[in-house]
């Protein structure tokens, strides 16, 4: 059996990107991690190793209506970017995401099940910058992140992504931090001391990983689009203290999918569902792009 080597990459056919796990050949998905293997035969099509780019925060936070939107927008050419999914999988996410949108609902939430995640791999260019950067970007289930988080190296497979990770998108929930909620610092705090200590990053010096801090929901409390930096110092104070110290490449940003929201109750189960009425998408393309042009040069082996 010859291995088929490359130039300009340094992936090989069947070995998973995210975890190094040899699989049988044309299996689906990597029999350890659950990354699907198509992402491996379409980046050695490229000739060229991709990116990887997290989207963490906690449960309920907007991940998955995130990451699905900021798809929708770079196929559709938004801003400086054009993209291209490679392989149908890449476009499951943004389509469910968008349909759901469409008939004014939320999509549901990520199974903790690694091998039910969405995964999204596409080419985009900056037209400002003229490159193509070939992004893998999963969306994964927060309760599994908070999971890993608790008890390191649980979730192998959230431990090897947020450590190959090039960029991170860190979402807060800005709604519950303006209402008073120490929850979302808190979690906030602990995700960023996890990626400090995997990240092995001496005392003395900060961590290099580029973090887009970016406050969620920010149609309930739209002071955040003023100032990002200064709501968080006001409102997510420990998290500011601990980036101010401990992260060299971070940036503060609020984003907003909905325009208006309205409020379905279930009187049978007794539950109130929120019914975004219409979509208005603000502040989802600023983050990725400054993390696009602060992506860490090299995988951490
Ligand atoms: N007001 C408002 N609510 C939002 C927005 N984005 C998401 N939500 C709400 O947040 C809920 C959770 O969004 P998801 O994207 O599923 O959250 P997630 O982070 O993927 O959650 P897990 O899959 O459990 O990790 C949605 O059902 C909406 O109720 C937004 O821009 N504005
Ligand atoms: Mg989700
Ligand atoms: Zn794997």
């Amino acid at each position: 059996m010859s291995i088929e080597t490359n130039l300009n990459t340094s992936l090989t056919p069947d070995v998973c990107m995210i975890c190094g796990t040899r699989n049988v050949s044309n299996a689906m998905q990597c029999i350890e991690c659950f990354a699907p293997m198509s992402i491996v035969r379409d980046a050695i099509a490229q000739d060229r190793d991709p990116k990887l780019i997290s989207v963490v925060g906690e449960s309920n936070v907007g991940k998955t209506v995130f990451l699905g939107v900021l798809l929708d927008m770079l196929a559709q050419r938004a801003g400086d970017f054009q993209a291209i999914p490679k392989g149908a999988y890449s476009v499951d996410l943004q389509q469910t995401v968008i349909s759901h949108l469409a008939h004014r609902m939320f999509p549901p939430k990520t199974p903790m099940e690694a091998n039910q995640w969405y995964w999204a791999y596409y080419q985009v260019l900056s037209r400002q910058s003229e490159q193509w950067v070939d992004l893998v970007m999963p969306d994964m289930a927060g309760e599994s992140l908070a999971a890993e988080v608790a008890n390191p190296e649980t979730f192998r497979v959230i431990h090897n992504l947020i450590n190959k990770s090039q960029g991170l998108l860190m979402l807060v929930d800005a709604a519950m931090a303006a209402q008073g909620s120490t929850q979302p610092d808190f979690f906030a705090m602990k995700m960023l001391s996890y990626i400090d200590s995997i990240s092995r990053t001496r005392r003395d010096s900060a961590v290099e990983v580029p973090i887009a801090i970016v406050l969620c929901k920010a149609d309930h409390c739209p002071e955040c689009f003023d100032d990002p930096e200064a709501f968080v110092e006001a409102n997510l104070n420990r998290l500011w203290n601990l980036c101010e110290n401990r992260f060299e490449r971070i940036s503060y940003f609020a984003a907003s999918v909905v325009g208006s929201l309205g409020y379905a109750y279930n009187e049978a189960e007794d539950y109130v569902t929120p019914v975004p009425l219409h979509t208005a998408l603000t502040g989802i393309l600023e983050p990725f792009d400054w993390i696009l042009r602060n992506l860490k040069p090299e995988m951490v082996a």
